[in-house]
């Protein structure tokens, strides 16, 4: 490697094989049990947790380390209210033309429609915004590298902190989002990534079947 600044690596945990085995599989028997949900309590939700999975997030791995994304929590009733206001109109907009045939067939066994009470009654909507510009430093302006593999990973990261903290989670992407900049101030140089929204699950949530139908590991991978 080139000369550069570093340290030991000092945090790494090395488990014995099997406990490795172990591990692996009671990752997955957890991960397995995160469904996208569409009915949330309105039940609080502490603020600290969210501020640990957003720091969760915020460890990904990412181009250059840039770190292209920025994180906007978002708790007050009448933003909420906003971004529902906005949301539900530009899905209107959506579902009665604008996706197409193939896409409304391909939501069917979803159920979705342009009502989006959730996001008023759940307790946080996460707004995450791409970043074209920036850099290590605060205010730098720097060209950003592999921004929507970067945000996308974050997310995941940030998906995954929230389902281990026990929280259920609703990725969404409505189309247009340019809204969310408005709402959330952000700058033009920023562009929302994704809404997630954040929470308990209602009593009676319900996960759609055609959700549970995960492909095989056949036939997601090839070994060589
Ligand atoms: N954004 C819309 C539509 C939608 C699109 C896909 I692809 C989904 O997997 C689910 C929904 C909505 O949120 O209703």
């Amino acid at each position: 490697m080139k000369e550069h600044n570093s340290t030991p690596l000092n945090d790494y945990v090395e488990y014995p094989p099997e406990e490795m085995l172990q591990r692996s599989e009671s990752f997955y028997l957890d991960i397995k049990r995160r469904h996208s949900i569409r009915q949330f309590s309105d039940r609080a939700v502490p603020k600290a947790i969210i501020e640990n999975c957003i720091k969760a997030a915020g460890t990904a791995p990412n181009g250059a380390n840039h770190q292209p994304w920025h994180f906007v929590a978002i708790h007050s009733s009448e933003v909420k209210k906003q971004v529902r206001e906005q949301a539900e109109l530009h899905e209107q907009g959506f579902y009665s033309g604008r996706a197409g045939e193939e896409w409304l067939e391909a939501l069917q066994p979803l159920g979705t429609d342009a009502q989006k009470p959730y996001l008023e009654h759940a307790p946080w909507l996460i707004a995450i915004f791409s970043q074209k510009k920036g850099g290590v430093n605060p205010g730098e302006k720097h060209q950003n590298y592999y921004v929507h593999e970067s945000v996308g990973i974050a997310t995941g990261f940030l998906i995954n902190a929230l389902h281990n903290a026990g929280l259920v989670t609703l990725t969404h992407t409505p189309k247009p989002m340019s809204f969310l900049s408005k709402i959330c101030k952000r700058p033009d140089d920023e562009r929302p990534y994704m809404l997630l929204i954040a929470g308990y699950p209602d009593d009676n949530a319900t996960v759609p079947d055609h959700a549970r139908n995960k492909k095989s590991l056949d036939e997601i991978c090839t070994f060589l």
